[in-house]
């Protein structure tokens, strides 16, 4: 491109969207998240290196979704999407963080070293897919993000909302077209498809009952299931907090809310032992829950979709007498404790821990033939290797009867399955199929194993990049003196275990604690949370401990 018309870019840049604070963002757990009035300028740029990175990766599909998922509806974001569907290399997130922070005068200079630093040749075409969630600020965003692919000569395509593992889906498919076809309905004859098929294979019975209640968070999710129902005989779905006039999106409602709070969305009624799904905002997050006779809650999280899952990829891994593919699953320090007790003793699977965001466990989930990973809120997958592809889909042709059988519904399986990313829609079609198969109800589910009681909490510091952690996380590097303090914390607790961490996503530090009964990890937790407000800079109220019982 010469010189002459990338002129054209910055004085565009400068009048349409120009930086206009100087608060530092960072790409963090899932691309830049922030007040959405802070964000015109950052997702702007992002179109610019989308078109370079799509340069870079020799002219093929990169993604951008504009969406802050979990996070309240005054927030909104944006995340690069790579050509394979994952999340950006990590690498590239630290050219991302310099290019949104620099100012309209540094913006040619920088796009420019980028440039010549990546050996992005300017001369091939680029392609980008843009997607969005439906916060109300999100129209605008991706114009800005169109309006930065155009700027640098490249194809924006935009989708309009979809969930985040549409957009992902749509991008892998767009480079791989073995993997389907990039278009809504290409996603629903894939996933839903292989849904079907499977329950063309397996009919309900036990104590299945295909009829699910599920709580869409007043998001994209809801939406889109609802669209899904109109052809959908094989479940009855239920839908709730669908986004009407004056729901808020994720208040009160969708998966982090249950999850964290450990207690039903507003908006949903439903009888005793009923399950229900819970997604979030944009529709990559799921959990399950049901109330007995008391309103007791059972929360059925990320950590039992994952061992659920895995354990029936165990099974059918048997019944294929497919005994070289290797199984794994990958959790991070918010699994809780008993659940890696029964994968590591019972399920005798290798587990392994790493840094939350899903970009962490992805990485990790491919060093396995067969790689499952959740993280405890919800977000996961199933990575299926070539090698473990090809062995089946052989087996499928060549095996005896039984594990031909066998092999052809793991092959829907894997149909099913979104190996781009978490995505809650099909997860929840993989939860229910598995179910069906098994004959189970959720309490069924429930009773593979005890959760340790658990608390998330969050605390307000002035700056929470004071904390530093190691070991997957589990370990506060800095402030030196806090980890001691939580050492001593836990060592009160019978099977106590807690962490700080700072979030990537939220403007918080998040605090986990779990211990033998409740009232201890309740109590745990808020100890935890006061340390962290003491010693890392705690700002406005400091935490309280819970009332004695
Ligand atoms: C994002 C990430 C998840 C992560 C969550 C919370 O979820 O994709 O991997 O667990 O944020 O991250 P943090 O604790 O750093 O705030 P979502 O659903 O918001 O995209």
């Amino acid at each position: 491109m010469p010189p002459s018309s990338l002129r054209v870019v910055y004085a565009f840049a400068r009048e349409m969207h120009p930086k206009t604070s100087d608060v530092f963002i960072e790409y963090g757990t899932a691309g830049f998240r922030t007040k959405a009035n802070l964000l015109e300028h950052v997702v702007y740029r992002m179109g610019l290196l989308a078109v370079i990175r799509s340069r870079v990766k020799n002219g093929r599909t990169i993604g951008m979704m504009i969406t802050a998922s979990h996070n309240l509806e005054p927030d909104n974001g944006v995340k690069l999407v790579d050509p394979d569907g994952e999340m950006l290399e990590e690498s590239w997130e630290s050219i991302a963080t310099t290019l949104a922070n620099v100012s309209d005068n540094d913006l040619e200079k920088t796009v420019q070293e980028i440039i010549a630093t990546e050996k992005a040749d300017m001369a091939l075409k680029a392609s980008v897919f843009i997607g969005m969630d439906t916060r109300y600020t999100s129209p605008r965003l991706a114009a800005a993000a169109a309006n930065g692919v155009i700027a640098l000569k490249g194809t924006p395509k935009e989708f309009g909302i979809v969930t985040t593992p549409m957009l992902h889906f749509f991008v892998k498919c767009r480079n791989d077209n073995t993997y389907g076809t990039p278009t809504e309905e290409g996603y629903y004859e894939k996933i839903v498809g292989a849904f079907k098929n499977i329950r063309k294979r397996l009919p309900a019975r036990g104590d299945y009952n295909p009829r699910l209640y599920v709580d869409g968070a007043n998001g994209v999710g809801g939406k889109k299931l609802k669209a899904i129902k109109k052809n959908l005989t094989e479940l009855e779905l239920e839908l709730f907090n669908l986004g009407g006039v004056g729901e808020k999106l994720n208040l009160g409602c969708g998966a982090d809310h249950v999850k964290v709070t450990q207690s039903p969305p507003k908006g949903i009624t439903h009888p005793p032992f009923q399950r229900v799904a819970s997604v979030d905002g944009d529709g990559d997050r799921i959990v399950y829950y049901y109330l007995d006779e008391q309103q007791k809650m059972y929360l059925l999280d990320g950590d039992r979709i994952a061992t659920l899952i895995a354990s029936y990829i165990q099974e059918l891994l048997q019944a294929c007498n497919a005994t070289d593919i290797s199984l794994g699953i990958v959790q991070t320090a918010y699994a809780n404790g008993a659940s890696t007790k029964y994968i590591q003793e019972t399920l005798k699977v290798p587990v392994e821990f790493v840094k939350t965001g899903v970009k962490h466990l992805h990485h990790a989930a491919k060093t396995y033939d067969i790689g499952v990973y959740f993280e405890a809120n919800g977000h996961g997958t199933v990575l299926y290797s070539d090698k473990a592809k090809k062995t089946i889909n052989r087996i499928s042709q060549e095996g005896d009867p039984t594990e031909r059988k066998a092999a052809q519904l793991f092959l829907d399986f894997i149909d099913l399955t979104n190996e781009t990313v978490g995505d809650a829609i099909s997860d929840l079609f993989i939860v229910e199929a598995i179910l069906c198969a098994r004959g189970w109800s959720a309490v069924q589910w429930m009773e593979l194993y005890d959760d340790l009681p658990c608390r998330q909490l969050k605390v307000t510091v002035k700056d929470r990049s004071v904390i530093k952690t190691t070991d997957a996380e589990r370990i506060c590097s800095e402030p030196e003196e806090l980890q001691l303090k939580i050492n001593e914390l836990v060592a009160k607790y019978t099977n106590g275990r807690s962490f700080a961490r700072p979030s990537g996503t939220e403007d918080i530090v998040r605090v986990y604690a779990e211990a033998e009964t409740r009232q201890q990890a309740d109590l745990l937790a808020a100890e935890v949370a006061q340390a962290v407000f003491d010693l890392a800079g705690g700002a406005g109220t400091r935490p309280e401990l819970p009332a004695a019982p």
